[in-house]
């Protein structure tokens, strides 16, 4: 089964037989790179706007960290948050807008506004979320994590990490095609960094292949990562180079999406992947 070449966001067409980036937007205080930075509305929309001119097609907002360790937040407080900047977005500038959520009201609410993708970290496991997404009749993304934020890291455990994030997802695949999700409206995500040790982060990156047998348009999230950080001895904000590498991996091994804070370098990266890919 082969991945769709395109997806439809809220009427915008986003060609996948060119590498997509989509730009990340947190308005949260206590992300883990840029809390705290984009929670007035003139700072994230300027921040959209440079990320748009950088490149980026997809902007992924995001009103509840999901740094390890974060604590939850209430749903009026996440809707508080992202409700009036998707709008915004949505409003005044030409993009496609992905809400990173897995409450059922944020869902419902922001494609109400305009958004255009749900990106949703626990693939619709939470209640009413697979409801919310049928109703919205937009992409999702469906990503892998073992366990909550606040406690995912304290002790991961795999058999064999790729096999077992690839049944989930093939499980969770399956169960939206169940419940009414378009097929061509469904990504995947293993989830790099969400309940996994630095070995199992590299393994998934190294065997990403693997994934494109699901038969859908992958994404890859890497960007500042703490893998990064491990491997080379980094700070989080001295992770660009180990950034943009994973990401030109996993772009060669079947990423269409990457979700990055470093949209121009991101975009050189995969511009030049790309050149290579078609090259003879
Ligand atoms: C919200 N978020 C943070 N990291 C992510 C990743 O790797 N993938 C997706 N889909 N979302 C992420």
């Amino acid at each position: 089964m082969t991945a769709c070449k395109s997806l439809t966001c809220a009427g915008r067409v986003l060609d996948l037989t060119t590498p997509q980036v989509m730009g990340i937007l947190n308005v949260t205080p206590d992300s883990f790179s840029d809390g705290g930075l984009f929670v007035s509305r003139e700072k994230a929309l300027a921040q959209v706007r440079q990320m748009v001119r950088e490149g980026a097609s997809i902007i992924d907002v995001g009103g509840e960290s999901t740094r390890p360790g974060a604590n939850a937040v209430g749903v009026q407080e996440e809707l508080d948050r992202v409700l009036p900047i998707v709008e915004a977005i949505a409003q005044t500038v030409g993009v496609t807008v992905s809400i990173d959520t897995s409450k059922a009201r944020v869902m419902r609410e922001t494609v109400k506004a305009g958004a255009g993708l749900i990106n949703d970290v626990r693939a619709l496991r939470e209640p009413d979320a697979m409801a919310a997404a049928v109703d919205a009749n937009v992409p999702v993304c469906l990503m892998h994590m073992t366990g909550e934020p606040r406690t995912m890291q304290e002790n991961p455990r795999y058999e064999n990490v790729v096999r077992e994030v690839k049944v989930f997802l093939a499980e969770r695949i399956a169960c939206c095609e169940r419940a009414g999700i378009a097929t061509e409206n469904i990504l995947v995500d293993p989830g790099f960094g969400f309940g996994k040790s630095v070995a199992n982060n590299l393994s998934l990156v190294k065997h990403l292949a693997e994934f494109t047998e699901l038969g859908k348009p992958l994404l890859m999230g890497v960007s500042r990562k703490s893998t990064i950080g491990t491997v080379l001895g980094r700070p989080v904000n001295d992770r660009l180079f180990g950034s943009v590498a994973l990401a030109a991996l996993s772009y060669h091994s079947g990423a269409s999406i990457i979700r990055t804070h470093d949209v121009a370098a991101t975009m050189d990266v995969l511009r030049m992947c790309q050149a290579v890919r078609r090259a003879d």
